[in-house]
């Protein structure tokens, strides 16, 4: 495997003063042992209000109809509310599992708390040859935590997508206007205008290798009843029609992404809505998740999961060595994971400068907001 020089990317942060790294895998053969992952439990779900208020209702929640053919993803583009683009607080997930303490139906131990979306880029870092990432990590009291650190320049890249950038993400969230509805009754059609302020999160347990995992990620729908578990839940997706066989070979290097981010929570079915370049919706597809693995396995861009598994416990461990051995040094340290595609990960502990740029002035230590803090000391 030829390992090109890798884009130099002037939205993440300089060079970092790295204590430790980790070179990036191979995936030109097959991973050395399988490590188990163990099947996500779901423990509590939570919904965004249009005002971007945190309820522990599934207010939030939809229902998945079937959309109309020929549906016109830029419907309703003009009257689209805009959540504006943020950092990946863990906030939201934070208040979650403070609830799931409450109630007394959490588990004692957790190794790892994060965002679904932060999990699926650790994961798929075998395969990604082009974006590259970096993450802000505390561990307090044998738990790591993990945000995704955005540059102040990556910030403005995101809010300032071109116009053409910004009708593609926009096809996406109209698509799952139009596949879903409130009540699970009701007819196909516009299911209401973009509010991307409202969200129906869902948090579970799970197991990589004997890493305790605590995710929380976003759903899209379910299937005609919600019962607390996992099983109805539907991934929505929009992707381009399918050609010929580049852009099917386009299309299952993406299903690596499409697979990891449902995996992660338990959500069995991702349908994937095809549209033509103007975002008119022709074709519905859905995909089992656990089946999507065997379905490229055998192709032109065929990824192992197994591949990205075994990295991903690799990842784990080095991070909870290096940080717990260097906090032991300066309890209470800020530290920055950098992934470099095609190179791999570096490790360092903030200055106190960048940890004030962290902390951007709020009630918190690091990125955790200080009442979690005070309450996870007790
Ligand atoms: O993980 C991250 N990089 C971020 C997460 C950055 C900023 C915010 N968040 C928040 C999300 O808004 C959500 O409240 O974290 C929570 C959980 O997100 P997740 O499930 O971990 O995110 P991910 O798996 O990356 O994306 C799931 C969906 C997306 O669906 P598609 O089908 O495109 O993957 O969350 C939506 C999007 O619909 N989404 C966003 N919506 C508005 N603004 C954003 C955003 N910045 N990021 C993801
Ligand atoms: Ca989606």
């Amino acid at each position: 495997l030829a390992h090109k020089q890798p884009r130099l990317d002037s939205s993440l942060s300089p060079p970092l003063h790295v204590s430790s790294s980790l070179p990036y895998p191979s995936t030109s053969q097959s991973a050395s042992r399988a490590i188990p992952f163990q099947r996500p439990l779901p423990l509590i779900s939570f919904s965004y209000t249009n005002d971007r208020k945190l309820e522990f209702s599934d207010a939030a929640m939809r229902y998945y109809v079937s959309p109309p053919l020929d549906a016109d993803l830029g419907h309703g583009y003009e009257r689209w509310i805009r959540r504006p683009e943020e950092r990946g607080r863990l906030d939201g997930l934070l208040r979650a599992i403070s609830e799931v303490r409450r109630r007394g139906t959490g588990d004692p131990v957790i190794n790892i708390v994060s965002w679904r979306g932060v999990m699926t880029k650790i994961l798929t870092g075998p395969y990604e040859d082009r974006d590259g990432w970096e993450l802000n990590v505390m561990a307090i009291s044998g738990t790591l935590y993990f945000e995704e650190f955005i540059s102040d320049a990556r910030l403005q890249e995101k809010e300032n997508l071109t116009p053409h950038h910004r009708m593609q993400t926009y096809y996406g969230y109209s698509f799952e206007s139009w596949c879903t509805a409130s009540r699970p009754d009701a007819s196909s059609g516009w299911g209401g205008d973009v509010d991307t302020n409202v969200q129906w999160c869902s948090v579970v347990k799970t197991k990589l290798g004997d890493t305790r995992i605590v995710i929380g990620g976003e759903v899209d729908c379910v299937r005609d009843r919600y019962d607390g578990r996992n099983d109805t839940m539907l991934e929505l997706k929009t992707s381009m029609t399918i050609r010929g066989d580049r852009d099917k070979a386009r299309f299952e290097k993406k299903l690596l992404k499409f697979y990891f981010q449902s995996f992660l929570l338990g959500v069995p079915e991702i349908l994937v809505g095809f549209r033509t370049p103007n975002g008119k919706l022709k074709t519905t597809e859905s995909f089992k998740t656990l089946e999507i693995p065997r379905m490229v396995r055998g192709k032109e861009n065929a990824w192992d999961p197994q591949i990205c598994l075994s990295w991903g416990e690799r990842f784990l461990t080095w991070i909870k060595s290096n940080v717990e051995s260097g906090n032991a040094a300066a309890p209470g340290s800020v530290w920055r994971v950098k992934f470099t595609p095609r190179v791999g990960v570096e490790l360092a502990s903030l200055s106190e400068e960048e940890r004030r740029e962290v902390e951007a002035g709020e009630d918190r230590i690091g990125f955790l907001p200080k009442w979690y803090y005070t309450e996870i000391q007790n």
